[in-house]
């Protein structure tokens, strides 16, 4: 690998006074090119770090294992480092700059000895495009360089954007010695820097996604007057031949990468992936609220994921993937949870290579498994994820994963009204990261883990907006995960979803009919198209149903989660919070 250093003086003076505390043995400056991805590829694979795939069914791909005790994203180790501990909000973990100067400084002292470090420039973004913003993650991670490569504009291209200009990301990562009890992942938002030791993976690690692109980009963006968020991109073209633009917010391991690529069981609708994780979106000067997917990759669960449920993503995986902590078959295959029915009598290796067999008490992949693959793979997208003007976005769509409770759909009133519907969603905890999964949470937009900043605030943010919006996107809730008494999943989920789409787009298109009810407005029940769908109209009913007592008690818990953002939450919440509970009485009487 041949080394140019580039030109950026502000960047190397950082490199350098980085080397100058890890100590590495040699520093690398990432280009992004084939060859370098080939060298790194045959020394993870010498090492072992890296396992080369069956060519044949898996070509050019690796699986990944990562340290048992580093399998997702650590939120009680992930912390905001700003100067009052209130503008980090009672949403975050708060630490003094010179805690973090005392506690996580120190673990970087020699982290690097004996290993390279990788400089990775990269672009969030289109290159080019007014949304893009350029970072530099400094890590001892080869498998992290590799991954960075997918999931973003990594080198070169990232380099030429930044030329001489000394505002880039600035993030910091150090395997350090994987222990949980020296991980950290510190981000100072103010002047735009992470650090993150003791982790190799995902969220932790590869600090484009979500430390840079929604921690230190939200606070970023409510400085600039835009949004960051945690939403999937799709253009959904009916059968008639209009295209609208939606972005979706479901917490983690709730369906974001599965409805983004979804395959429309209506005939002759289409979909266009534009993004599956994170959203920056912006006002238009036409009033329209505007979009670009920053990311260039997708890190997707693998567990649940198969030609059934998601043809899409296995047409992804098809070539050219990192796949971590998936069980492997004989004659190195890939196999996670819910991909393929296995033989019998078969033996295979688990997420930790050790010997398993079907029907055995634990899970062979990882419930947090994954796949890295480039988006471009995808059969579903098209050039529109590097159309530097973005996408003008119709639809917002909040989602939760509830067994109990949250209809299908509805549809928010008012802007205002959507902002309370976003700002008081619950998800049930998933295993994307770590603690008890299956746990009622408030997650408001989905952001809980991912907003830089107090959430009051933000909810004011996403409230002041509307005046930049003469042509809002309409907002709506959605959940593909009631249960019924038997306790399983009412709705099909999936490539049925489009169905729900549907009923969005007419209401944005004015087509389609609601009824009021005090939550918001609902489809009538032949307003949703379910034909050729086996699904009894008890299951309809019990899918659209509003129990207003409940609703009410539910309605509780929001006030309670909302006000512990006490001075800092606007008062506008607290008006649409006393609308919602005069009408939840007004419908009981
Ligand atoms: P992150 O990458 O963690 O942000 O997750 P995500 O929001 O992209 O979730 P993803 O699409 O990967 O789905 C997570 C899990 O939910 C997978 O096991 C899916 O198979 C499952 N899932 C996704 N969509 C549906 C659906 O419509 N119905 C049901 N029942 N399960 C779904
Ligand atoms: C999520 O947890 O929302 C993810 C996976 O997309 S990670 O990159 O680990 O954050
Ligand atoms: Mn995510």
């Amino acid at each position: 690998m041949s080394e140019v250093l580039p030109a950026n003086q502000a960047l190397r003076a950082w490199v350098q006074a980085v080397a100058d505390h890890t100590q590495p043995k040699r520093i690398h400056y990432c280009t992004g090119s084939e060859a370098e991805r080939a060298a790194i590829e045959r020394e993870l694979v010498a090492a072992g770090t890296l396992l080369a795939l069956d060519p044949k069914v898996h070509p050019g791909s690796f699986l990944a294992r990562s340290d048992p005790s580093d399998v997702a994203r650590t939120e009680h180790l992930t912390f905001i480092s700003t100067e009052h501990a209130v503008d980090a909000g009672p949403n975050n973990n708060w630490m003094s700059e010179a805690d973090a100067n005392k506690r996580v400084w120190p673990l970087f002292a020699g982290a690097m000895k004996g290993r390279t470090l990788y400089v990775v420039p990269y672009v969030m973004g289109p290159a080019g495009s007014g949304f893009s913003r350029v970072g530099v993650e400094i890590t001892d991670s080869p498998y992290v360089v590799l991954n960075m490569r997918i999931m973003t504009r990594m080198g070169k291209v990232a380099l030429d954007q930044l030329g001489n200009s000394d505002t880039f990301v600035r993030g910091l990562h150090s395997l350090g010695d994987l222990s949980p009890d020296r991980r950290f992942i510190v981000h100072f938002p103010q002047r735009r820097e992470i650090w993150s030791i003791g982790s190799g993976y995902g969220g932790n690690a590869l600090l484009s996604k979500k430390c840079h692109a929604l921690r230190i980009a939200s606070v970023q963006a409510r400085e600039e007057g835009w949004l960051a968020e945690h939403m999937l991109i799709l253009g959904l073209t009916s059968a008639e031949g209009r295209t609208h633009y939606v972005a979706a917010a479901f917490p983690s391991a709730c369906g974001k990468t599965n409805l983004a690529m979804l395959v429309p069981s209506l005939p002759g609708w289409k979909v266009d992936t534009v993004g599956d994780d994170i959203c920056w979106m912006q006002p238009g000067a036409d009033g329209r609220l505007w979009a670009v997917n920053p990311e260039y990759g997708m890190f997707g669960v693998a567990p649940g994921t198969s030609l059934k449920t998601n043809p899409n993503a296995m047409h992804s995986l098809s070539h050219d993937v990192i796949f971590t902590n998936v069980a492997l078959r004989e004659g190195q295959r890939a196999w996670w949870e819910g991909m393929s029915k296995l033989d019998d009598h078969e033996v295979l290796q688990d997420w930790r290579g050790a010997a398993w067999r079907p029907g055995s008490t634990t899970t062979a992949a990882h419930p947090n498994s994954r796949f890295t693959v480039a988006l471009r793979q995808c059969p579903s997208t098209t050039d529109t994820y590097e159309l530097s003007t973005g996408v003008p976005i119709s639809a917002i769509i909040f989602g939760g994963r509830r067994s109990k409770l949250a209809p299908l759909v509805y549809e928010a009133r008012s802007w205002r009204h959507g902002v309370y519907v976003g700002a008081t969603m619950v998800s049930e905890t998933t295993a994307a990261a770590t603690g008890a999964v299956g746990v009622p949470r408030n997650d408001p937009m989905a952001m809980l883990p991912f907003c830089g900043y107090n959430m009051g605030d933000y909810f004011g943010h996403w409230l002041n907006l509307e005046k930049k919006l003469t042509r809002a996107p309409k907002i709506f809730h959605v959940n593909w995960f009631r249960t019924g008494d038997d306790g399983r999943f009412l709705w099909p989920g999936f490539g049925d979803n489009v169905r729900v789409l549907k009923w969005i787009l007419e209401r944005v298109d004015g087509t389609a009919t609601a009824q009021d009810a005090a939550i918001g407005l609902v489809p009538q029940r032949d307003a949703i198209d379910v034909r050729g769908l086996d699904l009894s109209s008890d299951q309809l009913f019990q899918l659209l149903a509003v129990d207003g007592g409940a609703w009410l008690q539910e309605a509780g818990r929001a006030l309670e989660f909302l006000g512990r953002f006490g001075q800092r939450l606007p008062a506008a919440l607290l008006d649409e919070h006393a609308s919602l509970v005069k009408r939840l009485h007004d419908s009981l009487h």
